[in-house]
């Protein structure tokens, strides 16, 4: 067994040390397991992968609670053995979003900063187990977190039972970059004392006692982040859109040089935008995120960032080994807060955050699908976007205008599921051009859209739509003909294949 015996600073609670078979077996059918992580970062590996592997010659089901997403040696290896039953609050694995589509698991899609508050509250149900990733037990039993907060503080307070792996793929060095803040529930809830993204609130551990812990595992396995994609055309052309756009802001005096807080989703456009800082005159930018990504090492070596606050570490592997090797330099720049707090509706508002993140799908009165191709089938979820998008003081969605190798629309007549309301919704950027949506009224707002935003080849489609839906209603507060709006995709092509 791997030595972990220096991590477990408590000498009494050396002796719940056990390999990951042991807890497996613990285990019983429908728990409810509530999991560090939040995106591939930080979640526990050597308990889920050995309950896999029970999974196998003896089929059940648990639940999996988490932070968010996770790698593939929790969601992948559980996923495969059809071992899980119910799932909150966001997921991205490919082998698990089938069966979250043809029902083999109930899927709770929630809005990240709700979804701590929720499991105290005890609307969700019972936890069997906290299971949660460290670094290392402290002399008190309190946790030292990996990559990533998540929801994990509050799993471990409302648990009875927490059940330990200590990663030693996890340098030391990771410890005292996290700020543990739990708040109080209605009616007992104060304001969170955060004014600024780089104050401190909380302590640097998960607080627990030594009597809560009733296994220890040891793991070697590393984070299983994703590889960077090649930055796309479309992706270059939005994250250009995004620096014109925020230069005119700052001309218009309504944000200051070094912008606001800024808020980035994951994926193509995501690094695109960052990397567009990194190349542009900004200075002194302030992070305030969920998902801290390769990018903000660039702005760092650039010398262009304050500080980067998020819940989760998770770079690629190579920004992850260049993390490592000058950890002493990047560390003083991220902080790593519990989901609660990265995404909290209050402190967005407060900072004034600037939301950037990307639809499946938008329509021609800003309404936005996030999560549901053509209504039905489930994507990811709708993660933080919400808690952003809704709260933050300037928001933007992204999307390509076309999808499906050009077989339709990104731009639709009516959005065949909803995830932020046009009342959320600032700003549209596509690879053609910026929809401003501030100050407009529904018809004013659908020609920007169209305009401005939709694919020239859709763009007379989407024109005569509107041209006809504004004659049907005799110029209605939002003209529409319903049964054609949510018909739009079958002209182009058979809804069959959208579901594959
Ligand atoms: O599916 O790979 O099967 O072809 O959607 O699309 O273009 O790879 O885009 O990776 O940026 O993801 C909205 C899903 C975009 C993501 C979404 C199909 C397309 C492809 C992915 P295939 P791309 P991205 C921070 C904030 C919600 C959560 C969020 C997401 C697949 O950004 O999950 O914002 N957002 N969280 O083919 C049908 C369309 C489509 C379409 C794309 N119009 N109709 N299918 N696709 N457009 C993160 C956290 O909260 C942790």
């Amino acid at each position: 067994m791997i030595d972990i015996t220096d991590r477990v600073r408590n000498k009494d609670l050396q002796s719940k040390i056990v390999t990951a078979e042991e807890v497996a077996n613990w285990i019983q059918p429908g728990m409810t397991l509530a999991c560090s992580g939040f995106t591939a970062s930080g979640y526990p590996k050597a308990i889920p992968m050995a309950l896999a592997e029970r999974m196998k010659k003896e089929p059940f089901q648990v639940n999996i609670w988490t932070g968010a997403s996770t790698g593939p040696e929790l969601d992948g290896v559980l996923a495969e053995v059809k071992g899980i039953k119910q799932r909150l609050p966001y997921q991205t694995d490919s082998k698990l979003r089938p069966e979250i589509n043809d029902g083999t698991v109930n899927y709770l899609d929630l809005h990240l900063s709700e979804s701590a508050g929720l499991t105290r509250a005890g609307y969700l149900g019972k936890i069997d187990a906290a299971v949660v990733e460290v670094c290392a037990i402290t002399e008190e039993g309190n946790l030292i977190p990996t990559t990533s907060v998540g929801n994990a503080a509050s799993y471990v307070q409302s648990a009875d039972i927490v059940i330990v792996e200590v990663n030693t793929s996890q340098p030391l060095a990771l410890e005292g970059m996290h700020d543990v803040y739990i708040p109080l529930d209605p009616p007992n809830r104060l304001p969170i004392p955060l004014v600024k993204a780089d104050d401190r609130i909380g302590t640097t551990f998960i607080p627990c006692t030594p009597e809560k812990i009733k296994f220890i595992v040891p793991c070697d396995v590393k984070d299983h982040t994703r590889d960077l994609s090649p930055i796309d055309e479309n992706s270059k052309k939005m994250a250009a859109f995004t620096l014109e756009l925020l230069h005119a802001e700052i001309a218009a005096g309504r944000m200051p040089k070094n912008l606001l807080p800024l808020q980035s989703g994951v994926g193509n456009v995501a690094n695109a935008v960052l990397a567009g800082f990194v190349e542009s005159d900004m200075q002194d930018l302030v992070v305030y995120t969920e998902v801290i990504q390769d990018a903000m090492l660039d702005l760092i070596d650039a010398g262009k960032l304050r500080i980067a606050s998020g819940t989760a570490f998770s770079p690629s592997p190579a920004g992850m080994d260049r993390f490592y090797k000058d950890i002493d330099k990047y560390r003083k720049y991220i902080l790593l807060r519990p989901e609660e707090i990265s995404n909290s509706p209050e402190v967005v508002h407060r900072l004034g955050v600037i939301a950037m993140n990307t639809a499946l799908e938008v329509d021609i009165y800003g309404n936005i699908n996030s999560t549901h191709v053509t209504g039905t089938k489930m994507m990811n979820g709708i993660g933080g976007s919400g808690d952003f998008a809704r709260n933050a003081y300037l928001t933007i969605f992204y999307t390509p205008s076309l999808a499906k190798g050009g077989k339709i629309s990104s731009v639709v007549p009516m959005c065949s599921h909803v995830d932020h309301t046009e009342h959320d919704v600032d700003i549209i950027i596509t690879e053609q051009g910026i929809a401003d949506l501030r100050g407009k009224e529904p018809r004013s707002r659908a020609l920007e859209i169209i305009n401005k935003c939709a694919h020239p080849e859709y763009r007379p489609i989407l024109l005569d739509y509107y041209e006809r839906a504004l004659a049907a209603t005799k110029k209605a507060n939002t003209p529409h003909i319903i049964d054609e709006a949510l018909s739009f995709h079958s002209r182009f092509i058979k809804t069959g294949d959208m579901h594959k």
